[in-house]
């Protein structure tokens, strides 16, 4: 009896690992569009936003303009429009490096305005 326990205790434990490590391995990245960014890059190659597939990028828009991010489906399907004050999450579908294919930028500005993420597998 007592080691039927014991064994269901520990089948018990490895299920509740498996669903806490999945919860866990994906997470909330935020990052948050400085106010007065206006046409300017949003960060910089020294300090990319870093993720893996699975996260979640949420750009929160401190500034007082209007921001989109532009991307061709990676690491997350094109932006809408994050009005002021507003926030979008950006799903981390794909990987994606900025400094191996580019910055990102803002669609709204062109490839001046540079959205640096490192998003890995
Ligand atoms: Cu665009």
């Amino acid at each position: 009896m007592k080691k039927t326990i014991t064994s269901m205790g520990l089948w018990i434990g490895f299920g509740l690992h498996l669903i806490f490590s999945a919860y866990v391995s994906a997470e909330v990245i935020e990052f948050r569009i400085a106010n007065g960014t206006d046409k300017n890059p949003w960060n910089t190659a020294n300090s990319p936003i870093q993720a893996r597939q699975g996260d979640v990028i949420r750009f929160y828009n401190d500034d007082m303009t209007v921001h989109r991010l532009h991307t061709n489906g990676a690491p997350c399907p094109h932006g809408p429009d994050i009005a002021a004050g507003g926030s979008w999450d950006c799903i981390v579908s794909q990987p994606y490096s900025s400094s191996a294919s580019g910055a990102l930028y803002d669609h709204y500005v062109g490839p001046e305005a540079q959205v640096w993420i490192e998003a890995i597998p």
